[in-house]
């Protein structure tokens, strides 16, 4: 777990504060303008200062792109109206029979997003288990480009081995992206660890408050940034000067955030799986998790997501409907706690074999920890499942 320096050697969370984020030179603001001028005006034609409308560039998105960039220490960012904003745009790099293999174990909307939207364009799709590099292997033909990776994973915290995955996606010439949104940059930068891209929803942690839709793309290709920056003016799902503005706002402390998040988060766990009336904990802090020593490995600290299992689907929905402090809420990755009941809410859109198969079943609750008094979590959860088993 080392703390990966910047290419100007500061550390990350130096950067989050200053790359970007710098007092503006014409006014010497300490906090970035919201520039929401849409156009700009041209001394010339062609003759301006960078920008000229602002769906293909913007000051404050420019800013949240250099910092974001830097956060996960990348040559570029392309920032996104949302997450899946982002991967609808970086799926659009594909053409007719172009195949894709991914994690099986994704968020729900990634899984329609394949399975609904971009299977009418040719494109084909295969969903392995990507902790198993021989599953992986077998998936590849001659016709994948993309090898899709979480890690951990929405909603069962499955760790995938980035390095090892990517390597068997480049010897089949396949680029590798890792939706990176579970473990933020500041725990995990794959591109260290030879993924080709990275994509981000930055509703979740990079925002962190639960008040801005957002998503990002990060790369060190060169050739990958045009094409991709193309497409991003070309299809249109940029973020709002004022999003890029809160986002900006949010990444000042997603390093203190995500720190007590992970210390609570490890809290919860730990009681969590000494509680009767639970059957299983996926944490990837717990010497029970199949996937620690990777985590450990690829990870800072294991992050503020935990996932349990209690015996069926009316004992998760009495534990969701008793919980005081978790609101029963999608989405994750904000300072307020979050739970939430993968089958029936984030993960619906698939189809109920496949969701099983992947291993979601019906009584799996997710929790997103926040950053309260890890005592009052841990009391609330158990209060909650005592009162549902009563
Ligand atoms: O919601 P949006 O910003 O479009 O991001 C989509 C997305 C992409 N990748 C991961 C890993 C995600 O978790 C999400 C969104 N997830 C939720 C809303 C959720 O509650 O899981």
């Amino acid at each position: 777990m080392t703390d990966k320096k910047s290419r100007n050697g500061w550390g990350f969370a130096t950067r989050a504060l200053h790359v970007g984020q710098g007092p503006d030179p014409a006014t010497g603001a300490v906090v970035q303008p919201i520039h929401l001028a849409t156009t700009f005006a041209q001394q010339g034609v062609g003759k301006h200062q960078g920008f000229e409308y602002s769906r293909s560039g913007n000051p404050t998105r420019s800013a949240l792109e250099e910092n974001l960039a830097a956060l996960e220490e990348a040559k570029h960012c392309l920032a996104f109206a949302s997450g899946l904003g982002a991967e609808s745009t970086m799926m659009l790099l594909l053409k007719p029979d172009d195949h894709v293999v991914y994690m099986e174990d994704v968020y729900g909307g990634t899984f329609r997003l394949f399975d609904k939207v971009m299977k009418r364009f040719g494109i084909t799709f295969t969903a392995v288990d990507a902790t198993d590099l021989e599953a992986v292997e077998d998936a590849i033909t001659p016709s994948t480009r993309l090898v899709w990776l979480e890690s951990p994973t929405n909603p069962l915290l499955r760790v995938v081995d980035i390095d090892a995955v990517s390597e068997v996606a480049h010897s089949h010439g396949a680029m590798v992206c890792v939706d990176n949104t579970f473990a933020t940059p500041y725990l995990q930068q794959p591109l260290h660890l030879g993924a080709d891209a990275v994509m981000h929803s930055a509703t979740k942690y990079i925002g962190g408050h639960s008040d801005v839709v957002g998503g990002a793309i990060m790369t060190s290709d060169d050739e990958l940034e045009q094409r991709l920056r193309f497409h991003q003016n070309a299809i249109g799902a940029v973020p709002s000067p004022f999003d890029c503005w809160l986002l900006l706002r949010g990444i000042k402390t997603l390093a203190l955030r995500v720190e007590r998040q992970s210390e609570n988060a490890m809290a919860v766990a730990t009681t969590l799986e000494s509680n009767r009336a639970v059957q299983r904990v996926h944490y990837p802090g717990l010497e029970s998790h199949a996937g620690r020593a990777v985590a450990q490995r690829q990870m800072r600290l294991f992050g503020g997501m935990v996932s349990f299992e209690v015996k069926d689907e009316a004992t998760a929905l009495r534990v969701l409907e008793k919980l005081e402090i978790f609101a029963l809420a999608e989405s994750l990755g904000a300072v307020e706690s979050l739970a939430e009941h993968p089958a029936r809410m984030t993960h619906a859109s698939i189809p109920e074999a496949e969701r099983k198969r992947s291993g979601v079943g019906d009584g799996l609750i997710r929790l997103s920890i926040g950053v309260e008094d890890a005592a009052d979590l841990v009391a609330d959860l158990e209060h909650a499942l005592a009162v549902a088993n009563a």
